[in-house]
Parts: structure tokens; sequence; C-alpha cells
């Protein structure tokens, strides 16, 4: 079977409630493989990209401070970014994160075993993981460049001596 990748994000509060190990160690029960991983210190740009399909919702303005980090205090002003790959990845580690609302999330599952809705209204899930191949690949391309990605997952091509994906998403800039 082919063979598929998926972005997953520990988010500013998954860093600060120290839940990276037990994140990890969730995720090994997918038996994928790790491809990337780095920290990220969220810029504007990246966080409205990543989030534009939700740019009209009222939580917009919150949901964007939370991925950068400005909810959870300055050592926490960044997210963990992996890449990983196998058969069925998306699903299942959509599975292992749970449903969106923590609330609503299977109890056993990482949203619902750390996750919160904050006063403000915000779902504090921990966790970000692609739902679609077409999803994870605008989301990989946008977190990560091809030298960051230790296997050929998407065509890459050679920009002034430097390797750039074939195609990229296109910027987004804050809504007005
Ligand atoms: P997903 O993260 O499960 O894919 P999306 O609908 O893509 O869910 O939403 C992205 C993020 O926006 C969620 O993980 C959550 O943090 C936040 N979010 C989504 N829907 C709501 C909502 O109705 N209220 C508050 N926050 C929300
Ligand atoms: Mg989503």
């Amino acid at each position: 079977m082919k063979e598929e990748q998926t972005l997953i994000l520990i988010k500013p509060d998954g860093l600060q409630k120290s839940l990276t190990g037990n994140i990890l160690t969730k995720l090994s029960e997918a038996k994928l493989y790790i491809v990337g991983a780095k920290v990220v210190k969220v810029s504007d740009k990246l966080a409205y990209t990543h989030y534009k399909h939700l740019a009209k919702e009222p939580f917009f303005d919150e949901l964007t401070k939370y991925i950068k980090g400005e909810l959870h205090g300055k050592k926490y002003r960044r997210v963990l970014a992996l890449v990983y790959r196998g058969e069925k990845a998306i699903a299942k580690v959509r599975n292992l994160a749970g449903a969106t609302n923590p609330e609503e999330a299977e109890p056993t599952s990482i949203r619902g075993s750390y996750g919160r809705i904050t006063t403000e209204g915000v779902y504090e899930n921990v966790i970000h993981a692609s739902s679609s191949t077409e999803e994870a690949e605008r989301e990989i391309k946008l977190w990560f460049s091809p030298e960051e990605i230790v296997e050929n997952i998407y065509p890459v091509k050679d920009k002034g001596g430097e390797k750039v994906w074939e195609t990229t998403c296109e910027d987004t800039q804050k809504p007005a």
C-alpha cells in the first residue's frame, strides 16, 4: 500500500504542559516513522497561512495568537513540528489525536486526555494533525523545506543552487 505523510504540530499548550514525551509515546502506537522535525517560532504569516481556511471564524484572532504562543508565555512561543510517514499515516494520527473539540474527543486520545476549552472559547487541543493528503501536502510544504525532510516525499526543483518544492501553496496575508 502507498505510504503517505502527515504534519504534526505540538502546540504551545502541549509544550507548556510538558507533554512532548507523552505525545510522542502515544504517536508511536501508529508505528509510523519520522522524516522531519524542528522547533519553530511561528510568524504572523505562517499562522495566517496555516489556518487560512478558518479566516472568517470568530475565533480566528485567538487561534492565531494561540499557535504563535502568545497565550502561553515567552518560553513557549514556539511549536514542535514533525512529519511522520507510513501507511494510512493521516488517519492513524488523526485517530490518536482525537476530535477537534477536546470535550468531544475520545477520552484516551491525545486531545481527550490533555485538551481544554479556555474561557475565551479557544479549543486548546495540544496537537495539530493534517486531515487529508491535500492538506498534508500544503502544510508540509509550508512548514518544511525539502532539505529538512530526509526522504523524497514530493517533487523538488533547483532554484539558484537551492532545492525548493516544485509546486507550493500561495502566501496568505493577514485578512483585512
Ligand atoms: P483540526 O485541528 O481538528 O483539524 P480545524 O477545524 O482545522 O480542526 O481547526 C483548527 C484549530 O482551530 C483546532 O485545532 C482548534 O484549536 C481551533 N478550533 C476549531 N474549531 C473551533 C471552535 O469552534 N472554537 C474554538 N476553537 C476552534
Ligand atoms: Mg484542520
